[in-house]
């Protein structure tokens, strides 16, 4: 494949020069060495700047699903990997969505705030408010006697999709889901692709006012609503780009998400991973593998991993099976970081992934003590990113995360400096979410880290368990009840 290197050149020098170095410094067989040190600071930096400036030259400013922002993000990167026809197979992955519009919501005759859920149907319903019990995951949950009337219900614990169901099962014309932390309900979804489920019209509303309105119904007196909602159908790409080089059987698949959420442009959270993939890719068309490569930018991944779910859906048993190991990054680059490693052994968490899980944590633990000769922390494999759906298929997995929402602790001041008791991320879904609030000392140790992790498995997958399809599957369902009963994995939902 390496027969039209002469071509390639040509097409490098079209593109963006500082993206990509001309080949004629290729070097043959890919190494971890090799492709961490053609991972600049520089480089990075520039695409994080475009993302940036997708989101802020976008009417909504962000880079959220269906926006002109996430698109302009899909296209760059499709565009940028189809410089190397003869490199890689670029293919996109059409992933049907839903995303809500506008809510009006008038509670007690007054106009309140509210916003259309993704994946409710569009719709006008009126009835007064019934107060759904504990958090709607159980039928015991829903008033008996309510047929008619809009459901009140707390988000949290299960995804606001089987809590819909449940509602329009016992009678409910309409949900208003209320937050059960700060903050608004702009962007939210179901979080579950209808499969010929038929929800009801669905809007959010403030932790504050819903409890509000608990107390009220509680005093016994009628509360008359009247919703209109409106939500969108769109198609969404997912990205999956593949080298044509290396063992088609044998893949090691790399991936990061592509979408932000609605509140701002979202450049660490996920800009840093996307971007980090972006560059490694191009950095690889320098090498030959041994191993085929895949990398995936996933859409959906803010409103419920939907992108990843959608492909791991369609996989058939026999595509699942070349999938040795499947790497997540996300949240490369935050300000206050700490390196963290899933916890694929379950050493930390007790929550292990399928065979293979283990040593990928293990290599990753390589790569910080001996090779970045940095300290490193590890998280729980919860599953509350884009390699959850290839856990539930039983796929090994593994990644590595800078921090977002989490407090950094004492001891983690101590092993990598920042500021203790303060968030990783303060901008963790934020509009502060920008290029200039990202800390690049760390990203380029990360960046290094997917580098590294990449060539290493390009080369050979002599360090993982031997493909045995049976052994596991068997692993991943036993595990797939514990993950989702995670603290962590709750609290995404
Ligand atoms: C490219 O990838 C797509 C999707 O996986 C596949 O259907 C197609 O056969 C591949 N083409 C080549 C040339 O490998
Ligand atoms: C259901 O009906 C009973 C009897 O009329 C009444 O006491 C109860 O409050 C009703 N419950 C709800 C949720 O409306
Ligand atoms: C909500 O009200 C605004 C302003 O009146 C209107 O433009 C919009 O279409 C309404 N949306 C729905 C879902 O009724
Ligand atoms: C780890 O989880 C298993 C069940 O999966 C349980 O039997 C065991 O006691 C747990 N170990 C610890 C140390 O919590
Ligand atoms: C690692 O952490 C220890 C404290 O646990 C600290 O003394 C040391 O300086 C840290 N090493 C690096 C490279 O930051
Ligand atoms: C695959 O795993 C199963 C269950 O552990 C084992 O019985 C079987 O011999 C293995 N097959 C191969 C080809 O290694
Ligand atoms: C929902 C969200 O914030 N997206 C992901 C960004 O990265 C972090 C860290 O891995 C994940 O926790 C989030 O799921
Ligand atoms: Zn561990």
């Amino acid at each position: 494949m390496w027969k039209s290197i002469l071509n390639l050149a040509a097409v490098a020098a079209t593109i963006d020069a500082a993206a990509v170095d001309i080949r004629d410094d290729y070097k043959g067989l890919v190494s971890s060495e090799l492709l961490r040190n053609s991972i600049k600071t520089e480089a990075l930096k520039e695409k994080a700047l475009k993302l940036e400036r997708f989101a802020y030259d976008s009417p909504t400013k962000n880079r959220v699903i269906g926006s002109e922002g996430h698109a302009a993000t899909v296209k760059y990167i499709t565009d940028t990997l189809k410089q190397f026809p003869d490199y890689y197979n670029v293919t996109t992955q059409e992933v049907p969505l839903n995303v809500g519009e506008s809510a009006n919501v008038t509670i007690l005759g007054e106009a309140t705030d509210a916003y259309a859920v993704g994946f409710a149907p569009s719709g006008s319903v009126s009835g007064n408010l019934a107060v759904v019990s504990n958090l709607g995951c159980e039928e015991s949950d829903f008033p008996k006697n309510a047929t008619g009337s809009i459901f009140l219900i707390s988000r949290g614990t299960c995804v606001s999709g089987e809590k819909v169901l449940l509602a329009k099962k016992a009678g409910a014309k309409g949900v208003l889901i209320y937050n059960n932390i700060d903050g608004n309900l702009e962007g939210y979804s179901l979080q579950r692709v209808p499969e010929g489920d038929d929800y009801v019209p669905t809007a959010g509303i403030s932790q504050g006012y819903g409890k509000g309105l608990i107390a009220v119904v509680n005093g016994g007196i009628p509360v008359p609503v009247v919703m209109s909602t409106t939500s969108r159908d769109i198609i969404s790409l997912n990205v999956n780009v593949q080298t044509i080089d290396g063992d088609q059987e044998n893949v090691i698949h790399v991936s990061g998400h592509s979408d932000s959420v609605t509140q701002g442009p979202g450049i660490n959270d996920n800009g840093s991973g996307s971007v980090s993939l972006l560059e490694i890719a191009i950095q690889l068309t320098k090498f030959k593998v041994k191993n085929a490569v895949r990398f995936s930018w996933w859409t959906g991944e803010e409103i419920g991993l939907m992108g990843a779910e959608y492909y791991v859906k369609h996989l058939s048993a026999a595509e699942k099976n070349k999938i040795r190991l499947l790497l997540d990054f996300d949240m490369m680059a935050s300000p206050n970081y700490a390196f963290q490693i899933y916890d694929g052994d379950g050493s930390a968490y007790n929550l292990t992934g399928p065979p293979g899980s283990a040593e990928a944590e293990a290599e990753f633990s390589h790569f910080f003590k001996n090779i970045a000769k940095q300290n490193h922390t590890e998280i729980e494999f919860d599953g509350r990113s884009d390699y959850g759906p290839f856990l539930e298929a039983g796929i090994a997995a593994g990644g590595i995360a800078c921090g977002a929402e989490g407090i950094k602790t004492q001891e983690e001041f101590e092993m990598f400096g920042g500021a203790a008791g303060l968030a990783y991320d303060v901008n963790y879904h934020e509009d502060g979410d920008n290029a200039n609030n990202l800390n690049y000392d760390a990203w380029i140790v990360m960046a290094q880290a997917i580098a590294h992790s990449t060539a290493t498995y390009a080369l050979s997958f002599d360090s993982l368990p031997p493909k045995n399809a049976t052994a596991i599957r068997k692993r991943g369902e036993a595990q797939m009840f514990k993950y989702k009963q995670s603290a962590s994995y709750l609290k995404m939902i």
